[in-house]
This record gives structure tokens, C-alpha cells and sequence, in this order.
């Protein structure tokens, strides 16, 4: 087994055991390009177990998180069908590690440009203990994909460039923000994604979904709550957290 074959062994096995692993650490001498080959290599035991890709996600996309992490670059990476919730469905935290949602705009692409974009909850869960890693860990653990819910597609209203947005739990606002800080504009989205994910080889198809990037901080799941994700123009996404 290569090097890359094996740390994607050991995150795929983290979220399929549902046990956090540890970094890495500098001995793995993991950069982002080889991350992005462990990426894919994590994402193949998905596809191996019947799984289908539909689409793609930004990370880091917001001052604040590119603040966190100490990087100026935007992440991604990939969407599959067994990751979807459907709009008002159920997340069980069970199947989680220690999942946080956040509330984003979804893209749908179809020839190339966005044909109608939907409100949208994204749940990461971090493969790492404590939600603790470097950039080239992150990006390895598909970039803490998890799940992700989609409102109602819809034809893109002009001015998307500012909208707000509001993430309620159990219908009490925690968090409030705007479309802004979804990479100063989330139209740029696409061309990001196409520019970055083409770096490796890999192409928006016709039906795909692109998840923009976040709007506002993540917040933490916790059992028995509902969740709802709301977009001035765009309508909302919920999801209820079972235990
Ligand atoms: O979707 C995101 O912006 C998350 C990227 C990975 C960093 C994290 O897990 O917070
Ligand atoms: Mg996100």
C-alpha cells in the first residue's frame, strides 16, 4: 500500500468507525498536492462502496476562516449522493464524529455556468480529533465533508452579491450573516472551482452541484434540535438532528 493509499485508509476508516484519528504530524511530509491524491484515494472507498459523485464544495472560503487557518488559498472538495439529506430530513448524530453546520448557497451547474442556485446546509465533520489540523490535513480529509441539505433550486435572482442569511436553531437566530463573505461575492464560486478542482483533473459535469462556501461561522449539532438555514431571496434548508 502507498503512503497516500494509507492515510486514506486510516480517514476513511475514522468515519466509517466513527473514532476521530490524530494529525498526522510533520513526519507524514503531507503538502496539498499529495492531500489532494489522498482526497481522492479517501473519496474512491466512497465510490467503491456504490457511492456516486454529484458535485463538488468550496472550503475556506470567508476572511475569517482563511484568518484561522493562517492561509490565503480556498479548498475543495467532493460531493457524493450518500452525503445528501434531503430538504426537512433527518441527520443522525450517531453516524457522526462531532459534526457543526453551516449555512451556504448551492450552485447548480449545468453547461458550464450556473443554471439555478438553492439555499443550502452544509454539515462538516472533521475525521481529526478536536476538529484540529494543518491545510494539507484538512484538504486530505475532504476538506471535513460530511452531509449537506438543498432547498428549493431556483433561477438566480439578480444581486446574490449581499444577501442576508440567518442559521436558526430550534427557531432562535445563532448565527447571522450575508452572502459577502462567501469569497466577497459567491458568483465567483464557479470560476474558483472550476480553476482549482481542474488543477486536478477533475470537471463540473452537467447536473452538478457546488456548494459555494459558508456564510457564517459553523455551529455545533446537538440531539433533538432543528435547524434551519434561511437566504433573503432564496428561501431555506432545514434539517432535525436525531441522536
Ligand atoms: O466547508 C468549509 O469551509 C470547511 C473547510 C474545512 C475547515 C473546517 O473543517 O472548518
Ligand atoms: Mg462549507
Amino acid at each position: 500500500m502507498t503512503a497516500v493509499d494509507q492515510l486514506a485508509a486510516r480517514l476513511d476508516a475514522a468515519a466509517t468507525g466513527r473514532v476521530a484519528v490524530g494529525q498526522f504530524g510533520a513526519d507524514a511530509g503531507l503538502d496539498v498536492p499529495t492531500a489532494y491524491r489522498v482526497q481522492e484515494a479517501v473519496v474512491a472507498h466512497r465510490l467503491a462502496r456504490g457511492e456516486r459523485l454529484v458535485g463538488l464544495k468550496l472550503g475556506l472560503t470567508s476572511r475569517a476562516k482563511m484568518a484561522q487557518m493562517g492561509v490565503d488559498e480556498v479548498i475543495w472538495g467532493r460531493l457524493t449522493d450518500a452525503m445528501r439529506v434531503p430538504d426537512g430530513g433527518t441527520l443522525r448524530l450517531a453516524d457522526h464524529l462531532h459534526p457543526k453546520a453551516e449555512p451556504e448557497v448551492a450552485f447548480l451547474v449545468e453547461g458550464g455556468a450556473v443554471a439555478a442556485v438553492a439555499p443550502a446546509i452544509e454539515v462538516i465533520d472533521s475525521r481529526y480529533v478536536d476538529f484540529r489540523f494543518t491545510l494539507p490535513e484538512v484538504v486530505a480529509d475532504n476538506t471535513s465533508a460530511s452531509r449537506f441539505v438543498l432547498g428549493a433550486w431556483q433561477p438566480v435572482p439578480t444581486g446574490i452579491d449581499n444577501l442576508g442569511v440567518l442559521l436558526e436553531v430550534d427557531g432562535r437566530a445563532v448565527q447571522i450573516g450575508s452572502t459577502a463573505a462567501i469569497l466577497g461575492d459567491p458568483r465567483r464560486a464557479l470560476p474558483e472551482a472550476v480553476r482549482l478542482a481542474g488543477v486536478g483533473g477533475v470537471e463540473l459535469v452537467d447536473g452538478s452541484v457546488l456548494l459555494a462556501g459558508a456564510a457564517t461561522a459553523a455551529v455545533a449539532l446537538r440531539p433533538g434540535t432543528h435547524v434551519r438555514v434561511t437566504v433573503e431571496k432564496l428561501g431555506t434548508a432545514s434539517l432535525r438532528v436525531a441522536s
